[in-house]
């Protein structure tokens, strides 16, 4: 059976990339009836310094957002992975799997490292370990995910088959990531060849889901783009990185197909196009930001739901860590 399995850190504000990347596709497989697992991902928050006030709000505030996007606690499970310790164990068998060259590897660590990696945590190296064992804790076949995480999927699938071929065992499944829809990668605002990220030191570079209408439609109205009107067809978005971005974020918010969208605005320029998709984006953001909100009010029960989460979690991840360490040779008397 599919189990689907994704997680988000608790280390800003959400984005429009966040919700279009990860967020609504998960309301989606939920409302499919699959099994559905969702993470906070706080021991990935803490790879670079938080300030602990801040990681516990943010961590509440991201639990908002998911519920805001239609995560319904009943039906996914909702937790935040420090609570189960299950992730922080199988990291370490997985921190001895893993071979420095594959980490060495990842474009996310030489990116958030930056020129100075001597002085990154160790954490920030592990983190790709940390990432498959949060997937293979449950068993997860399916994890939705932005295209900016396919390189940590394929590592986790290399650690899956590594885990199974050093014990001849047939025991971690081989993820599929699903890595679908118009808004694998939301751009930013001010560039369209920089991911939107919640780190951009330029506000103008996203938007919040917690921006409200005005905000939001005049990001919009100042995006970057260029001054040709749009294409009638997908080919006369190449080389457009900007108009591409524009293009994709009214089909993800729509449900339509980027083609669909030139179909209705191919030959309008940005003048008519722009207000059209700041009207769309409000339409859909501002009931998730006035829910966002409204959840926010009862923080007490928020940290109920992630208890919760985390109870029903644990009860599938605590017995596949068991099987784990029986597998390795580590000896279990009590
Ligand atoms: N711009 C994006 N477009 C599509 N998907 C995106 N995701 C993030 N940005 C985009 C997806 O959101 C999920 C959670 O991401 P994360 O919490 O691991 O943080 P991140 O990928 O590091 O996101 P940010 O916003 O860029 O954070 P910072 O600035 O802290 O690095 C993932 O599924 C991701 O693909």
């Amino acid at each position: 059976p599919q189990r689907v399995f994704s997680g988000i850190q608790p280390s800003g504000g959400l984005t429009l990339g966040n919700y279009l990347g990860a967020l609504k596709r998960f309301a989606t497989a939920q409302d499919a009836g699959i099994q559905t697992i969702y993470c906070m991902v706080d021991l990935h928050a803490i790879t670079v310094w938080q300030d602990p006030e801040n990681l516990r709000r943010a961590t509440r505030e991201l639990a908002a957002g998911f519920l805001a996007s239609g995560i319904d606690p009943t039906r996914s499970i909702l937790f935040n992975q420090s609570q189960v310790s299950a992730h922080a164990e199988l990291a370490w068998v997985f921190n001895c799997v893993a071979r420095m060259g594959w980490l060495q590897r990842m474009t996310q660590f030489k990116d958030k490292a930056g020129k100075n990696s001597q002085n990154a945590s160790v954490g920030l190296f592990a983190y790709p370990a940390l990432m498959a064992a949060d997937i293979m804790a449950y068993h997860a076949t399916h994890v939705p995910v932005g295209e900016d995480q396919k390189q940590h999927l394929e590592l986790t699938r290399d650690i899956a088959i590594k885990f199974n071929n050093d014990f001849g065992v047939d025991f971690f499944p081989i993820v599929e990531p699903v890595i679908e829809g118009a808004a694998t990668r939301v751009m930013s605002l001010r560039d369209g060849t920089k991911k939107m990220s919640k780190s951009d030191p330029s506000d103008q570079s996203r938007i919040n889901l917690t921006d409200n209408a005005d905000t939001i439609s005049t990001k919009i109205r100042k995006a970057r783009t260029d001054a040709e009107p749009l294409p009638e067809s997908l080919e006369g978005l190449d080389g457009r990185a900007e108009a591409r971005n524009l293009v994709n974020i009214y089909a993800a918010l729509a449900d339509l197909t980027p083609a669909q969208v030139l179909a209705q605005y191919g030959g309008q320029g940005f003048g008519a196009f722009k207000p059209a998709l700041a009207d769309l984006a409000v339409d859909k953001l501002s009931p998730i930001s006035a829910e966002m909100t409204r959840f926010m009010q009862d923080p007490a029960e928020i940290d109920r739901i992630l208890g919760d989460g985390a109870d029903r979690a644990d009860a599938i991840a605590s017995p596949i860590l068991d099987q784990t360490y029986d597998i390795v040779g580590l000896l279990r008397s009590r």
